[in-house]
């Protein structure tokens, strides 16, 4: 089993019912609808047109694209060819793209017509020599000239095993450059099955998806839990309040998954309305990639009379823990491990801790990703084994179970990870970053608290002279995703140290 033939039992149930359905909130792409069997015919041309371009098994397949049709069938395609798909974040900027690219090395970059300016600025080094660019927009144009008096039968690629790899998807990384997770077939059959069956999916689902399709939450838990199920996608390029409840109220969905800034954007503009929108067809909201706040859990249900559920997952493990579908769903608390994955909650010298105590949790399972791409010393790093030789994951992630109900609550990080709007930010990336303006000595970037998207990162600046502020926002704007820039400017004198002269972020995050 792999995921193509996952996704061809969803297909296959109804071949002509609608798997994607498609509109872009900005306009500026034509809406579209796709059955399971025009996604699947048109996802084999692309395949045999990857293949005559000269990708082969193995080979990286990346995805520089905004959530529309192309991505899936570029996506399914990649997999049909027997490559792994890169997905790569849309906000992410030449230095962020030109790591990414230079760690993959993919065969082939598919990206589309908007984001030209920025491939633009990349150079011939950042993009690889063996890299080819292709445009969803000019699709006929590379389609024949790829199948260009090429025989068929060169295009026929050995289905992958499920061992095989699926997936390499970066990860902001505690070092500054993301890392890539390697995910097989296996890891990421283990998260759909299992979210398959905890949530109840029906092949009548139809699935509102505002979240992009790069992250593990979009493609994964959204994207593929769906095709296998043979479920429709209404897929949107991103978050528009207003649709959203127009559709949510009437009856146009029965799923709605997003992350906590959703959620909170939402309990604002229901707060503000007369009536309130009957949600009644709607029977799952899912919240999941940052903590959701208990307030708005509470006023959601209040509002709507609808329970969020949340669970909880990462990158590397896919989905790992959830609050029940069927059963209470207690606010501030991500419920208990999913079916095959376990976990276990351990002290600083990873001693095993009992129910009620604070610790980082370990995961294992077979969503549990093998290794970071090229990076064995990392991969060591990440994972430890028990006395029975099993292989445990550490997550970072703090956590504690409560004894009575046997729901886990995340507590923080062991890391100095920011999450905004459900984007991870590692503050070292944005510090390196800033000491690179001119006049900047030292910087330290903390997150603190941020109404709307959780957290915000906040930058404390040493300068050796004044400083343009304007100046520095444009620079962080030309160097970075927009979503890391930091919120705020703090110049002080000096950043607090301890006696070993490391800085005190925690003196910083209480204004100190
Ligand atoms: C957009 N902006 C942000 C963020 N998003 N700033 C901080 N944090 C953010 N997350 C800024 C833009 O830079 C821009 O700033 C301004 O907001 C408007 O941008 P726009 O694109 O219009 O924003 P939006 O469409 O309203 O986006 C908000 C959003 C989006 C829909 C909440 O951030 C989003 O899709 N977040 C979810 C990402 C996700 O799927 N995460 C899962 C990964 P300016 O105007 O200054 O330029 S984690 C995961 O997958 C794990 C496994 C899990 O458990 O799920
Ligand atoms: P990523 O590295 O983008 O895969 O993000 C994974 C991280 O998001 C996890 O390690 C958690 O810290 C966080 N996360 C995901 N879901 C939740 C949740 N429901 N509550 C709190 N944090 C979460």
């Amino acid at each position: 089993m792999n995921l193509l033939t996952l996704f061809a039992i969803g297909r296959e149930r109804q071949p002509d019912k609608t798997a994607i359905e498609f509109s872009d909130m900005h306009g500026a792409l034509a809406p579209q609808q796709l059955t399971f069997a025009s996604l699947h015919e048109q996802a084999q041309r692309w395949a045999a047109a990857f293949v005559r371009m000269g990708v082969r098994k193995g080979d990286r397949v990346a995805l520089y694209l905004c959530n529309r049709p192309e991505f899936v069938i570029a996506y399914l395609a990649a997999l049909e060819a027997g490559a792994v798909m890169v997905p790569i974040n849309l906000r992410y900027r030449r230095r962020e793209l030109s790591h990414i690219l230079g760690d993959a090395e993919p065969a082939l970059l598919v990206t589309e017509e908007a984001q030209v300016p920025v491939l633009d600025e990349l150079s011939v080094t950042d993009l690889g020599p063996g890299t080819r660019v292709l445009s969803v927009d000019r699709v006929d144009a590379w389609l024949e000239g790829a199948n260009a008096g090429k025989p068929a039968e060169s295009t026929q690629v050995l289905p992958a095993r499920a061992e095989e790899t699926a997936l390499l998807m970066y990860t902001s990384g505690t070092t500054g450059a993301s890392k890539g997770a390697v995910l097989s077939h296996n890891n990421v059959l283990a998260t759909v099955t299992g979210l398959l069956s905890a949530w109840a999916w029906e092949h009548n689902d139809v699935l509102l998806l505002p979240l992009p399709l790069f992250h593990t939450h979009g493609l994964v838990v959204g994207l593929h839990c769906a095709l296998a199920m043979g479920a429709t996608v209404r897929l949107r390029t991103g978050f528009d309040e207003t649709e959203t409840v127009n559709i949510l109220s009437g009856g146009g969905a029965t799923l709605f998954f997003a992350v906590p800034t959703i959620y909170t954007r939402l309990v604002e503009l229901l707060a503000g309305l007369e009536t309130a929108p009957d949600f009644s067809t709607v029977r799952l909201f899912c919240s999941g990639s940052a903590p959701l706040p208990a307030e708005v859990h509470n006023e959601f249900e209040r509002l709507t009379g609808k329970r969020i559920l949340e669970r909880y997952g990462m990158t590397e493990t896919g989905m790992n823990f959830s609050n029940p579908y069927a059963g209470s769903r207690i606010a501030g608390t991500v419920g208990t491990p999913l079916p095959g994955v376990f976990g276990r909650v351990v002290d600083a010298e990873g001693r095993e801790l009992p129910a009620g105590e604070e610790g980082e949790l370990l995961l294992r399972g077979s969503n549990v990703f093998d290794q970071y791409w090229r990076a064995p010393e990392k991969t060591a790093e990440s994972f430890v084994q028990d006395e029975l030789g099993n292989r445990w994951f550490l997550t970072g992630d703090l956590a504690r179970v409560d004894p009575d109900t046997g729901y886990m609550t995340l507590l923080g990080r062991r890391h100095e990870l920011i999450i905004s709007g459900g984007l991870n930010i590692y503050p070292r990336e944005v510090e390196e970053m800033l000491t690179t303006f001119p006049g900047i000595e030292e910087a330290a970037v903390v997150g603190e608290p941020d109404d709307v998207w959780g957290e915000a990162p906040v930058a404390y600046l040493v300068c050796s002279c004044a400083v343009d502020e304007a100046a520095l926002e444009r620079y962080c704007r030309s160097q970075l995703a927009s979503f890391k820039r930091p919120r705020r400017l703090r110049f002080v004198e000096a950043l607090p140290r301890n006696a070993m002269g490391k800085i005190q972020k925690h003196l910083l995050e209480s204004g100190g």
